[in-house]
C-alpha cells in the first residue's frame, strides 16, 4: 500500500504535547543520520510513495563517515560498484576504489535526485529518545531542546562516528598541532614537518602513504603490525565509463561479480581455520617481500596474530613508504607525550610538529550514542548492560517502532557493508508499511525470539577467526563480539527478507 501526504515538507502538524513537533504528516517518521544508511533510508521510503520523514543529522552536510574523513589519502577500500546503492549504479567512478570526496559527491548527487533537502534538518544532534505508550510514538529531543515526535524512527547513527584519541600520558600538553584522521585540519601545513603517526590500522595506511612524500620526516608507532594485502589499484578508463552508461547491466555485473567474489573468500577472512589463513598470510608476506627489502624492517612488519583476526588491510604502497629516507617504523611503545613531542618506552623522545592520531573510533556498536528510553521506560544502557544485542541487527525487544541500521552483529569481516544496510532498510520499509497499513500502535520484537537469535549467532562466532585471541575494536571489554556478523552476506539478506509478524508483539489502538 502506498502511503500519500499532502507536503513533503517536514511538517508542523500538532502532536498530544504542545512544545512537541511531529517529525512528519499523518505517520511522522524521523531517520537519525545522514550517511549512507540513512539517506539510503530516505530514499526507499520514498520510492514506497511514504513522505512523511525528517532526516536528523547532526553535522552541517549530510554524508556521515564520507562527510567527516577526508584526511589526505583517504578512499574506500571496498571496490566502488559493490561500495554504493544497488539501485543507483554510477558509471563515473574515477577507479577501482574511489575516493572519500567522490563517494560524498555521489552521495549529495542521491540527496538531490531524490529531492531530499526539504526533508533534512542540519545541525540538530538528537540526543535523547523516549516512548511514549499511549501514542504509540517517540519522543526525540535535540540538543537545543527542541522535540520531534516519530511513530516510528530509523536509528541510521553508524558505528564508527565519534574519533578515540589514545589514552597516553600527556597526550594534552604536546605543543604542536594534533590531528585526528576522522577530523582532518585542511589548515595546517604538513609540507616540510616533522610529523608523527600514531595507529597502523585502516586510515592510518592510507594517510601515511599519502603525506610520506610532503613532510621533512614521518614517524610511525606502530603498536600492532597488520596484515596487508595489495589493492590491485586501477583508474577506470573513459572507454568503460561510456560503455557503463550505454549498456547499465554491464555496472551490475561488474557488482555482482564483486560481491561473488567477497563472498567466496568469506571463509578465509571470517573462519579460524589456521590452514586457510595460512594461505591469504602467505599472499602478504610476499607483498612484503616485495615491498620492503630490508629483514629487519620486515620483521617489524610481520603480525603475530591469524588473518582475519583484526581487520584486513589492503594497500598497494603502504609498506614501500617505510623505503623513504625520511620515514621511520618505531616499534617501541608510547610511554608519554611531552611539550615537543612522543617518549618511547627506551626513553627516546621523538620531537615532531604534529601529531597525527590514526588510532580509530569509540566504537558504537557496544553501546547506544544516545540515550534511550523504551517501553516503561526501559534505558538502552540497562537493556545493553552486557553487550549490545538486536534481532536481526535491526529491532530490540522493549523499543517499539525503533529501527536500526548498521545495529549489533551486523558488521560484515569481507565484503561492503551496504549489502547489509540495504537489505535492513528493504525491511525496516516493510515494517514501517505493516505499521501504517495495520493501524498498529506499536510492534515490538519478542524477548524470547531475540534471545534465540543472539544464542545461536554467538554460538557460530566462536568458530570465527575474530576470537582467535587478537584485540581488535570488534571485541567489546569482556571479549564479546557484539559487532560482525558471523556468516555470509546472502545468508544474512535471506534471513531478513521478510518481517515475520509473529516474531513481535503487537499492540493496536483502542478505537471507540
Ligand atoms: O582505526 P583502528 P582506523 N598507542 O581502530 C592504534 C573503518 N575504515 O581508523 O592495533 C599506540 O582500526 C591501534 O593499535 P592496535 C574500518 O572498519 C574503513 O584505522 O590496537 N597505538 C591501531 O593500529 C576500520 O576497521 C576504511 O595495537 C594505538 C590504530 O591505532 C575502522 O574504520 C578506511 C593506541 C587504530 O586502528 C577503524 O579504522 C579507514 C595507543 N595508545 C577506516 N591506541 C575503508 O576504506 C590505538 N592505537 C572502508
Amino acid at each position: 500500500m502506498a502511503i500519500h501526504n499532502s507536503s513533503h515538507h517536514p511538517p508542523q502538524a500538532a502532536s498530544q504535547d504542545p512544545s512537541t513537533t511531529d517529525a512528519g504528516n499523518e505517520f511522522p517518521i524521523a531517520i537519525i543520520g545522514s550517511g549512507f544508511s540513512g539517506i539510503g533510508a530516505a530514499v526507499q521510503l520514498k520510492k514506497a510513495g511514504i513522505e512523511s520523514f525528517t532526516i536528523f543529522e547532526r553535522a552541517g552536510e549530510i554524508g556521515g563517515t564520507w562527510r567527516d574523513n577526508t584526511y589526505p589519502g583517504a578512499a574506500c577500500d571496498v571496490p566502488s560498484h559493490v561500495y554504493s546503492y544497488s539501485s543507483e549504479p554510477n558509471p563515473d567512478w574515477s577507479s577501482k576504489f574511489a575516493c572519500a570526496s567522490e563517494i560524498q559527491a555521489y552521495l549529495l548527487r542521491i540527496v538531490e535526485k531524490y529531492d531530499l533537502r526539504p526533508h533534512l534538518r542540519l545541525n540538530a544532534p538528537i540526543t535523547s529518545a523516549a516512548f511514549n505508550e499511549l501514542e504509540g510514538a517517540w519522543t526525540l529531543e535535540v540538543a537545543d531542546g527542541r522535540r520531534f515526535r516519530a511513530r516510528a524512527v530509523v536509528a541510521a547513527m553508524g558505528g564508527l562516528i565519534d574519533p578515540s584519541y589514545p589514552d597516553i600520558d600527556g597526550v594534552e600538553s604536546f605543543a604542536g598541532q594534533s590531528i585526528h584522521t576522522a577530523r582532518w585540519n585542511h589548515d595546517y601545513e604538513l609540507g616540510g614537518k616533522r610529523v608523527a603517526v600514531i595507529g597502523t590500522g585502516a586510515s592510518a595506511i592510507q594517510v601515511i602513504p599519502a603525506i610520506a612524500g610532503k613532510v621533512a620526516k614521518l614517524s610511525v608507532f606502530q603498536r600492532t603490525p597488520a596484515w596487508v594485502l595489495p589493492r590491485g589499484e586501477k583508474s577506470i578508463r573513459a572507454q568503460t565509463k561510456a560503455r557503463y552508461r550505454r549498456y547499465p547491466f554491464l555496472m551490475r555485473l561488474v557488482r555482482w561479480s564483486q560481491f561473488l567474489f567477497s563472498e567466496l573468500m568469506g571463509p578465509l577472512i571470517m573462519l579460524n581455520a589456521p590452514r586457510l589463513s595460512r594461505v591469504a598470510e602467505s599472499a602478504c608476506e610476499k607483498h612484503l617481500e616485495n615491498s620492503v627489502a630490508s629483514p629487519e624492517l620486515r620483521a617489524k612488519l610481520h603480525p603475530d596474530f591469524q588473518f582475519g583476526c583484526k581487520r584486513i588491510l589492503i594497500s598497494d604502497d603502504y609498506l614501500s613508504t617505510f623505503e623513504r629516507d625520511n620515514v621511520e617504523l618505531v616499534t617501541d611503545g608510547i610511554r608519554e607525550i611531552n611539550r615537543s613531542g612522543i617518549v618511547t618506552n627506551d626513553g627516546a623522545l621523538h620531537e615532531v610538529d604534529a601529531i597525527v592520531y590514526a588510532t580509530g573510533f569509540d566504537v558504537a556498536i557496544t553501546h547506544a550514542p544516545i540515550a534511550i528510553k523504551g517501553l516503561g521506560g526501559l534505558d538502552i544502557s540497562a537493556a545493553w548492560r552486557d553487550g549490545a544485542e538486536a534481532y536481526k541487527g535491526i529491532v530490540v525487544a522493549g523499543f517499539p517502532n525503533w529501527f536500526v541500521t548498521m545495529g549489533p552483529n551486523t558488521g560484515p569481516g569481507h565484503t561492503s557493508v551496504l549489502i547489509y544496510t540495504e537489505a535492513q532498510i528493504r525491511y525496516i520499509v516493510q515494517a514501517i508499511r505493516k505499521l501504517i497499513a495495520q493501524d498498529i500502535r506499536y510492534m515490538t520484537v519478542r524477548r524470547d525470539v531475540q534471545d534465540r537469535y543472539n544464542a545461536r549467532l554467538q554460538g557460530r562466532m566462536k568458530y570465527t577467526v575474530w576470537e582467535s585471541g587478537c584485540k581488535s575494536w570488534y571485541l567489546s571489554e569482556d571479549g564479546k563480539n557484539h559487532a560482525l556478523y558471523p556468516g555470509f552476506a546472502s545468508e544474512y539478506r535471506a534471513r531478513i527478507r521478510r518481517v515475520t509478524m509473529s516474531d513481535f508483539d503487537i499492540t493496536h489502538f483502542e478505537h471507540a
